[in-house]
């Protein structure tokens, strides 16, 4: 049950803002199908991710990697946003400037119809070329089990942030910016242990800038809130936005 209290105090403290950040992870999915990572049904329970989301497990075993990646792959073509994903969508037409920084690597923002999105983590609908480095969608395409790049022959490899791999540059330095600049940021259905795009919650802590955490469950990230909000995405950030609904934009 969502704390009436506690969600009209989250909408008064982002009703007054005219900048706002929401950074999301796994949680803000789970409604749509997509298992998170540490959760009970976690994608980390089957697979280890020092197995299968390092350079060196490609290197070691490209075969086992892409059956864990296509297997997630495929599953994305049944999966739809969520009210979660579309309230973002809201938000972003709400507030004169909002940036949603995700972890998610499942493109499910974009097809709610957030424009903004900063993919900290990459996208798995993308495939990188080993050898020439280009980029191909391949998003609802089924690949096989070593894919090859059409242009060079090479083997591809998905085009997301392994463990012990640096984030896309541009997007880490938009993200910082943008929670640099924020007055609020709205963190939804994270665990904040992946760094450094947790550290991104106390960027904003520092700053001053007030922190609302969406969850099922406490974290990190909750003991930097200001308003700490549990339930399930996909009802607490439609209730979220009725409550913001009744506050006029500043
Ligand atoms: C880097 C893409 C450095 C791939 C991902 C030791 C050895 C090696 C590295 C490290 C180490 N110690 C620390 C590190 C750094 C490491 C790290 O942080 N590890 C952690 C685990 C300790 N980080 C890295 O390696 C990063 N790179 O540091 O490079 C470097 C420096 C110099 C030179 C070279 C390199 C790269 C990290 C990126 C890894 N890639 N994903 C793939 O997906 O296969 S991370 C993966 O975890 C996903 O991106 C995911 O988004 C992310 C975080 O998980 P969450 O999104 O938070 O999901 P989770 O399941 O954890 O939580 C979900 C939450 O939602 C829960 O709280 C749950 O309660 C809640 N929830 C569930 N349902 C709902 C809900 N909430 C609301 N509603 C619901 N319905
Ligand atoms: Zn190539």
């Amino acid at each position: 049950m969502i704390d009436e209290s506690q969600l009209r105090r989250a909408a008064a403290l982002l009703g007054r803002v005219t900048n706002l950040v929401a950074f999301t992870g796994a949680g803000v999915s789970a409604e749509s199908g997509v298992p998170t990572f540490r959760g009970a049904e976690g994608v980390w329970k089957e697979f280890r991710a020092e197995e299968v989301a390092t350079p060196e497990a490609f290197g070691r075993d490209p075969k086992l990697v892409w059956e864990f990646y296509n297997h997630r792959r495929n599953r994305l073509a049944e999966v739809q946003p969520n009210p979660a994903h579309r309230v973002l969508a809201d938000f972003e037409r709400r507030f004169p400037r909002f940036t949603l920084v995700t972890q998610n690597i499942d493109g499910l923002h974009a097809l709610a119809g957030s424009r903004n999105v900063l993919e900290l983590h990459g996208n798995l609908g993308r495939v990188r070329c080993t050898g020439c480095g280009r980029v191909f969608d391949k998003r609802g395409e089924r690949l096989g089990e070593l894919p090859a790049c059409e242009a060079c022959g090479a083997l591809l490899r998905p085009d997301v942030v392994w463990f012990g791999e640096l984030l896309p540059q541009d997007v880490w330095s938009a993200s910082l910016a943008a929670v640099e600049e924020c007055e609020a940021i709205l963190v939804v259905g994270t665990s904040a242990v992946v760094y450094p795009a947790a550290g991104l919650v106390e960027v904003a802590s520092r700053r001053g800038a007030t922190i609302v955490v969406v969850n099922l469950e406490p974290t990190a990230a909750s003991e930097l809130a200001d308003v700490s909000l549990h339930g399930k995405a996909g009802e607490v950030l439609p209730a979220l936005w009725e409550e913001l609904k009744l506050i006029a934009t500043p």
